[in-house]
């Protein structure tokens, strides 16, 4: 029967929708979205998977048997009222071709046209469950939070990782940005990454950084016998890439960082997929807000850090529900939601290590402590850089907050005997997470 549309399409049921029961979680990939639209929600459910599968506007003369039995997606559940609510929809396996176009493909259809349907006001991708046959086709993260640990040295002792961002972002030498490096590790830092927007630019090339850098570090190895772990960003075009990335490892670098939402997730897939460089991938996600920071229309930070897992992240940037980059994608729900993925078992993946960071200073600390517990990396670029002693000492009064979250002390109590975390206290004071 078909199901009126207001002349925006025509949606048959009996193909496009289903019951709950006669769907296999291991036999579909099941995607989750917020709709708000004049159509009831089973009809905006239709309505998605009409278009992502194999429908279109009209009844079309072209299809068959086989097409109309194998390959739609349905609709099979609704939550909500009137036209606002959620939508789940089962897209069938044989819909794609994971060994050719992997994530290409299953985003081209999960979060596709979907997106411009005139019959939706909002429409946004909050959920999406992969069955064990996917996720067996992708490696996961090659090193994960237990080899991160290992390589840094606190397996032992699980604490939360400090890592900060060089600033400023931009502008530093190789040299300039070396004795940086040289103070935040002997500080305290265990992981320093380059900006999002740091490649390879006239001012600061990326092989006499590496180099520099990485000297810096092995000095540190040797005066306190710490491992701290350097992130260069090798974002470009994919030759360039890979040419970045060699020329990094080749002169000792050990981690490497994407943008992987600028570089596009199937660059990134491929990336990963054909070169094993040993070493941890740092996953920033700038541009993500473009499509996350709507919570009614877009995709969410979940279902990127579920393809990120998938692709082979180690460390992923997700937010901290408050400093600078603090919004609405990053509600503490929401984001405990994320850190539970991350870090549960997935079909034998290895974990990711979540990052958090913006705007985050010593203050801030013991908020993010009690949302993300010992297992995360928490960095700090301004929080660091901008203590008045100086890069070092704002390194100190990081770990010092860090320690104190830790031993269960409080910050101010600690801070009587810590005088690099009280003059960073004195500076910006003690902040609390939005719903703290
Ligand atoms: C942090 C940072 C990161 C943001 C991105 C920056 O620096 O390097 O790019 O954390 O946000 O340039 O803003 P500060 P998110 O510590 O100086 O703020 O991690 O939320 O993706
Ligand atoms: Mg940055």
């Amino acid at each position: 029967m078909a199901h009126g549309t207001g002349g925006k399409g025509i949606y048959l049921d009996e193909i496009f929708y289903t019951t709950p029961e006669s769907i296999d979680p291991e036999k579909y990939i099941i995607a989750k979205y917020y709709v708000e639209s004049e159509l009831d929600l089973k009809a905006s459910g239709i309505a998605i998977a009409t278009e992502e599968s194999i429908g279109t506007w009209t009844e079309i003369t072209t299809t068959n048997e086989w097409v109309k039995t194998r390959l739609p997606a349905k609709a099979f559940r609704t939550e909500g009222s009137g036209g606002t609510g959620f939508v789940w929809v089962a897209y069938p396996l044989d819909l794609f071709d994971l060994e050719t176009s992997g994530i290409a493909n299953i985003l081209s259809m999960v979060a596709g046209n979907l997106f411009g349907l005139s019959a939706l006001k909002n429409v946004r991708l909050v959920d999406i469950d992969f069955p064990g046959e996917i996720v067996g086709a992708y490696p996961g993260p090659r090193i994960g939070i237990e080899g991160v640990r290992r390589l840094v040295g606190t397996e032992a002792s699980p604490r939360p990782h400090l890592g900060t961002i060089v600033k400023p972002k931009v502008g530093l030498s190789p040299e300039q940005t070396a004795k940086v490096c040289y103070e935040a590790a002997i500080g305290g830092v265990d992981f320093i990454k380059d900006d999002e927007t740091l490649v390879n630019q006239k001012f600061c090339p990326l092989q006499d950084r590496v180099v520099r850098v990485m000297e810096a570090l092995d000095r540190v190895k040797s005066e306190t016998g710490r491992n701290v772990l350097f992130a260069v960003n090798v974002t470009a075009d994919p030759e360039n890439m890979v040419r970045h990335a060699e020329t990094a490892i080749d002169n000792g670098a050990n981690t490497l960082m994407l943008d992987i939402v600028i570089l596009g997730l199937p660059t990134v897939e491929w990336f990963i997929k054909s070169h094993d460089f040993h070493v941890p991938i740092h996953m920033h996600r700038a541009m993500h807000a473009a499509f996350t920071r709507n919570p009614k229309h877009g995709i969410s930070m979940l279902v990127l850090a579920k393809i990120a897992r998938l692709l082979g992240g180690d460390q992923l940037h997700v937010g901290s529900g408050a400093g600078k980059m603090g919004g609405e994608e990053s509600t503490k729900t929401e984001l405990n939601h994320i850190i539970d993925f991350l870090r549960s078992e997935w079909h034998g993946k290895r974990r990711v290590f979540p990052v958090a960071s913006g705007g985050i200073h010593p203050g801030f600390v013991p908020a993010n402590y009690r949302v993300f517990g010992n297992d995360f990396v928490i960095n700090a670029g301004g929080g660091i850089h901008g203590h008045p002693r100086g890069t070092r000492a704002g390194a100190a009064a990081m770990r010092q907050a860090i320690d104190a979250c830790v031993k269960g002390i409080p910050l101010e109590a600690y801070a009587k005997s810590h005088e690099e975390l009280r003059i960073a206290l004195e500076r910006w004071g003690e902040r609390r997470l939005s719903e703290d």
